[in-house]
């Protein structure tokens, strides 16, 4: 193994029994390799009972590659041996990748695990950068951690013994695969695990560098740590007190605002219904006026209808006189007609009359004309019957001739 000391990376992980170190390993060995591990080629892995699993440094070569699986420092037994076997595993001289395995314990990080990672990070000064992997996550947990969770949980892994500013680790978050649970030897596809390893800093240690661990200080550091975590609880108690305190204030402020503005509702609705009242009664009176002016131009209308009936009676009446007047005139002029027509008759009468009259006037005095002349004629006639007698004695025959002729 020494022969590849200065050619092969490292990749080491450590942490408290049980927070899944082993098993992470060999994922990444399994991911890494084409075929499927052989038994001997896996690190060992599974429950156990009292002390942890791992409990000296095993290590596997695999492609170019040399994982390192370091015990706990937590088994007060062992913790000895697993101290002196972290040291030897970070006194190999060249380029490591540091992955602390943590679990959880009420969504806090345990003492146990601070204890021992501020430890080796004490006895190898050049660990400057290093992940750490938040192991065996529920689901509903890993869903419930936001930013700012992971920010706590950052915080409080990398809670230093000593004030000093390094910068803070690669984190991973994974959930706990049920395919893994308690079994031994198990694989698992983690996906995170590649990029997470690609993006994990690689850093140099050189042997003289590193200390022996002070697995000696381990339970006063846990204790330190688990002060500070009760602070933190504390703190974050007096922060839940608090924000309770804020929430009842903000509640109770919620309910007086409430309370105000349904007084306010109500101080509204009186004036509305106030003013409702107030337009109501405007509405009736301004109705009432309107029914009374309505009322007076209906009696004005049928004053107006009225007389316009009375006006349209007397003109009836008028143009009845009028046609009466007119008709009596007609019948007067009729019978002027009538009498003027009977005067001209008379007249014409008369003057056939008188016509007649003087006709049989000049007819008198023709005929007495004619009657003298005939007189005359005949007294001539006799004159001359007379004369002829006298002459018939001259002329009997003469005067027979004569009578003949004429
Ligand atoms: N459900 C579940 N169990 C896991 C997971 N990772 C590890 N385990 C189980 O946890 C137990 C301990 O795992 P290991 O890998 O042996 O832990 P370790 O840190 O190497 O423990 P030690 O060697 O005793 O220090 C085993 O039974 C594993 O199957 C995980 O992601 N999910
Ligand atoms: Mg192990």
């Amino acid at each position: 193994m020494a022969t590849n000391i200065e050619v092969m990376p490292y990749l080491l992980t450590a942490g408290n029994p049980g927070s899944g170190k082993s098993t992470i390993l060999n994922c990444v060995m399994q991911m890494r390799n084409s075929k499927l591990l052989r038994e001997d080629q896996k690190f060992l892995s599974g429950v156990s009972f009292g002390s942890g699993m791992t409990y000296q440094l095993d290590v596997k070569e695999l492609n170019g590659i040399v994982y390192m699986d370091t015990p706990g420092l937590d088994d007060i037994d062992k913790r000895k041996q697993a101290a002196e076997a972290i040291t030897q595993a970070l006194k190999r001289d060249g380029s490591y990748q540091i992955i602390f395995v943590v679990t959880l314990e009420s969504g806090r990080v345990k003492p146990a695990d601070i204890a021992t990672i501020n430890l080796i990070l004490d006895s190898a000064r050049e660990i400057t950068s290093y992940g750490v992997i938040f192991n065996k996550m529920s689901k509903a947990a890993l869903r419930m951690l936001d930013k700012q969770g992971k920010q706590a949980l950052l915080t409080q892994v990398s809670a230093r013994y000593r004030q000093e500013d390094k910068p803070l680790p690669l984190a991973l978050y994974l959930r706990k695969y049920e395919d893994l649970e308690d079994e031994e030897n198990a694989v698992a596809e983690i996906l995170e695990l590649e990029d997470f390893l690609l993006r994990l800093p690689t850093i140099e240690i050189h042997s003289q560098n590193v200390n022996k661990i002070k697995e000696n200080e381990y339970d006063q550091l846990k204790d330190h740590f688990q002060k500070l975590t009760d602070a933190w609880r504390k703190d974050k108690e007096l922060m839940l007190q608090q924000m309770a305190r804020d929430k009842e204030y903000f509640e109770r402020k919620t309910e007086q605002l409430r309370v105000e503005a349904e007084q306010q509702r109500q101080r509204d609705k009186m004036e509305m219904e106030r003013q409702g009242m107030r337009f109501q009664q405007q509405m009736y009176a301004t109705q009432k006026r309107h029914e009374e002016v309505m009322g007076e131009a209906k009696r004005q209308r049928d004053e107006e209808r009225e007389r316009h009936k009375e006006t349209e009676r007397q003109h009836r009446k008028e143009t009845d006189q009028i046609t009466a007047v007119l008709n009596q005139a007609r019948q007067t002029i009729a019978e002027q007609q009538q009498q003027a027509r009977e005067e001209e008759i008379r007249k014409a009468y008369a003057k056939e009359m008188e016509d007649e009259r003087i006709k049989h006037q000049e007819e008198l005095r023709r005929r007495t004309r004619e009657e003298d002349e005939r007189r005359e004629r005949d007294d001539r006639e006799r004159q001359r019957e007379a004369e002829k007698k006298k002459s018939e004695e001259g002329g009997l025959l003469q005067n027979f001739v004569n009578k003949i002729f004429f």
